[in-house]
């Protein structure tokens, strides 16, 4: 059975994006196949975070993974640092990378803006890092949001060269999974930005946790024009904001964007954002008053991630001793 890798950043709270692009999807994959979800703590550092919040935030993830669904006896649930392999097989790959690679990844030049010269060295070397997490396993499934779709062909690219280079087959070629109506959560001030744990403004984005009068007031205020929604999807082109949420509506109601459309047609605002802030509120509360009583007792959570952790390294361990086989480094 082929294995599932993926991760989130302990960067922040969670947000709608996370839960709809990525963690609602990594429960649909639990059961079918092998899964892995990762914490991945060292991706979070490349920016600097507060220590303090930074192992609430890694406690936090888990227990949004917890709560929507995801089962530690279905799962490999943990964080990255606790597995030492993936920073030692992130090191091969920096050696494995190209920085023309690295120069053309477009989240990099997003997050590094005109600062490109200020940035950590993390920052730009994150994708060796991510094709580190996924190859460690021989992972070859690895479900992700729209905006991660060029790192995990970076993966390709880099298990390619490193087979290329040391004349082998040992690693495989990964396949990013980006499906459903919502791969691409935007923000709701502005229809050309993701939406992003860090943006600046909180009013951009629905965070898991918040609370039901917080979401209505966010999707109340969201930007639109001021159309009504059209009877037929084509009717959205070129109106990126009502499109957005309509395609929140479909995911969280795991129907298709069309069948949205055909059951608002001629709906003005007025009705369709209250309408859409009470199914967010529907989806969203139970998991966030899990969250809540799962943070109670972070020794648990803590415990799971350790055990998750031990079950990682006995997976990782024999494909890390035979990279540096396959390297010749001594162990
Ligand atoms: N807006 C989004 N729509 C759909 N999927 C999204 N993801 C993130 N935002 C959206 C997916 O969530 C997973 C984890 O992302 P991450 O936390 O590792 O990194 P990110 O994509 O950089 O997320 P943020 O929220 O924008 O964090 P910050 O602001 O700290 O950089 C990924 O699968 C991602 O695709």
């Amino acid at each position: 059975t082929p294995r599932v890798f993926s991760g989130i950043k302990p960067s922040g709270g969670l947000t709608l994006g996370n839960y709809l692009g990525a963690i609602k999807r990594f429960v649909g994959m639990q059961g079918a196949m092998e899964t892995m979800y990762c914490v991945v703590d060292l991706h979070a550092i490349t920016v600097w975070q507060d220590p303090k919040e930074l192992s609430h935030a890694t406690r936090e993830v888990a227990a949004g993974y917890l709560a929507a669904g995801l089962d530690p006896s279905q799962s490999i649930l943990f964080n990255q640092s606790r597995v030492s392999a993936h920073a030692e097989l992130g090191w091969i790959f920096n050696c494995v990378a190209r920085v023309g690679w690295m120069n053309r990844m477009t989240q990099f030049k997003d997050k590094a803006g005109s600062n490109a010269e200020k940035v950590s060295l993390g920052l730009y070397a994150y994708p060796s890092l991510m094709a580190a997490d996924i190859l460690l396993y021989h992972a070859t499934q690895v479900p992700v949001g729209e905006d991660q779709k060029q790192h995990v062909e970076l993966t390709r690219d880099i298990a390619a060269k490193f087979n290329h280079d040391y004349k082998t087959d040992f690693f495989p070629m990964t396949e990013p999974v980006i499906d459903g109506p919502a791969t691409r959560v935007m923000n709701l001030r502005d229809g050309s930005k993701k939406m992003s744990k860090s943006g600046e403004s909180d009013m951009e984005r629905i965070n898991m946790r918040d609370g039901a009068d917080l979401i209505a007031k966010k999707f109340k205020k969201a930007k639109t024009d001021p159309e009504p929604l059209p009877d037929t999807l084509d009717g959205l082109k070129g109106r990126p904001e009502a499109r957005n949420l309509v395609d929140i509506y479909a995911a969280l109601s795991d129907t298709t964007s069309e069948a949205v459309i055909t059951e608002y047609a001629g709906a003005g605002w007025g009705r369709f954002k209250p309408a859409l802030a009470d199914l967010a509120v529907d989806r969203l509360a139970p998991i966030s008053d899990e969250m809540t009583r799962l943070m109670d007792d972070p020794a648990e959570i803590d415990r799971i991630l350790a055990d998750g952790a031990e079950r990682a390294r006995t997976i990782a361990e024999p494909i890390l001793s035979r990279t540096y086989e396959i390297v010749g480094l001594l162990r």
